[in-house]
């Protein structure tokens, strides 16, 4: 809106017409209202949420402590990342409304969820069917107006490889294709949210390595210096725009670090795990970097893998190859301390955006 306002219609600051000024903005607005609002939305959530336990009796016995932490603090998160998406945002990109769109609407789908398990006492919220379904018809239909209505082309890039030499245009299968990697992304995330600061570290981590990619695929210097020309990547026109979606992520997310840092004050709620999720989900499709994306999401796909590995063992063979899955429990009852397994997954997300980022230069 700024953007529209200050340079679009009056082009009297001429400094708000780059997406790199507007991304430093849009990062300091969600920080600085994230920290500002958490403490009263803490507060308020804590005073509603009264008597709700959202811990589940089958989890790890340190956790029965955490009962009186309130939950849905993500909703805050979502609010500060579209407020500074629309206020610094160059809204005349179909991109930035196909992700900041994916994203509200998981959000959508997490409170119902959340408010859910809140009303009826209960930890179960919605079906996973009726969940999944949401999800899939949700990330389809916005990806199909990618697809149709704009130039967003369905060729895939592969990591290490000269995108000019191997690029397979698979046509609408990129719909099916990136709706997997979306929905994926979004559960791995959630199922990654089970201990303080665990999923939002290297949500944070991620959204800083797709700022980089996202600028590196879209960016032209000098009026005709192609960046990802350069680098062999695909070149995504108004790609550097989706910077100031990931600066605003990673912003609203150190704000909500402070609070869900160990011991956690608020949880995020499946209303901050699916949409930060699907947001860095869809990030990795709108830069090409759907397979990269396996690597800087390695902490996600870790654990989602175990939850995978763990149900298909037990199912074939009675056994279960994790104490207990998702991969953090396992260490929980490893008898590792909490704050150690957080810093520890932290540091892999930390080197696995690292590779991520190698291999741009990697062509
Ligand atoms: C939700 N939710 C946390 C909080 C957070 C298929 C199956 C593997 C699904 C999986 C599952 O349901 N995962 C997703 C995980 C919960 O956190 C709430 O949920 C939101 C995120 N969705 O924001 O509102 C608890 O996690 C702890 N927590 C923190 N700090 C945080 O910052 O400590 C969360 C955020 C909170 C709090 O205690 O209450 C959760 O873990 O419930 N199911 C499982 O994870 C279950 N695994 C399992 O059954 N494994 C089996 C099979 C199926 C693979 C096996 O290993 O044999 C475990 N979940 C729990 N206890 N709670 C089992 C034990």
């Amino acid at each position: 809106m700024l953007y529209y306002l200050l340079y679009q219609h009056n082009q009297w600051i001429n400094v708000v017409r780059y997406p790199s000024f507007r991304a430093i903005a849009a990062g300091a607005t969600a920080l600085i209202a994230g920290l500002l609002l958490y403490p009263s939305f803490i507060r308020w959530l804590k005073s509603v949420q009264r008597g709700s336990s959202n811990v589940r009796e089958d989890t790890p016995e340190t956790h029965q402590v955490k009962a009186g932490t309130p939950t849905m603090g993500g909703a805050l998160l979502l609010v500060a990342i579209m407020f500074s998406c629309l206020l610094w945002g160059d809204l005349t990109d179909i991109k930035m409304w196909v992700l900041m769109g994916i994203t509200t609407q998981f959000g959508l789908v997490g409170f119902i969820d959340d408010y859910r398990k809140l009303r009826q006492h209960d930890s179960k919220g919605l079906s996973g069917k009726v969940r999944l379904l949401a999800q899939f018809v949700a990330t389809a239909g916005m990806i199909s107006i990618l697809y149709f209505f704009s130039d967003f082309d369905s060729r895939v890039s592969f990591p290490v490889v000269n995108f000019d030499l191997y690029n397979p245009d698979i046509g609408w299968v990129y719909i099916v294709f990136a709706t997997v990697v979306i929905v994926g992304t979004a559960n791995a995330v959630n199922m990654t949210d089970g201990l303080d600061g665990l999923a939002i570290g290297p949500v944070i981590t991620s959204s800083f390595t797709f700022l980089v990619l996202a600028y590196a695929a879209g960016a032209v210097l000098l009026k005709s210096f192609v960046v990802a020309d350069y680098l062999r990547i695909p070149h995504i026109e108004g790609a550097e725009e989706l910077t100031v979606f990931c600066a605003a992520l990673m912003g609203a997310g150190i704000s909500f670090l402070w609070y869900n840092s160990y011991p956690a004050s608020v949880f995020m709620g499946d209303v901050g795990s699916l949409s930060m999720g699907a947001g860095l989900g869809t990030l990795a499709v709108l830069t090409k970097n759907e397979i990269v994306s396996a690597i800087i999401h390695g902490v996600f796909l870790m654990e989602i893998m175990s939850v995978i590995i763990q149900v298909i063992s037990f199912k074939l063979t009675g056994k279960r190859v994790f104490r207990m899955a998702p991969l953090h429990h396992h260490y929980e009852l490893k008898g590792w301390a909490e704050p150690k397994i957080i810093v520890r997954f932290w540091i892999i997300s930390i080197m696995l955006a690292m590779v991520g980022l190698a291999s741009l230069k990697l062509r």
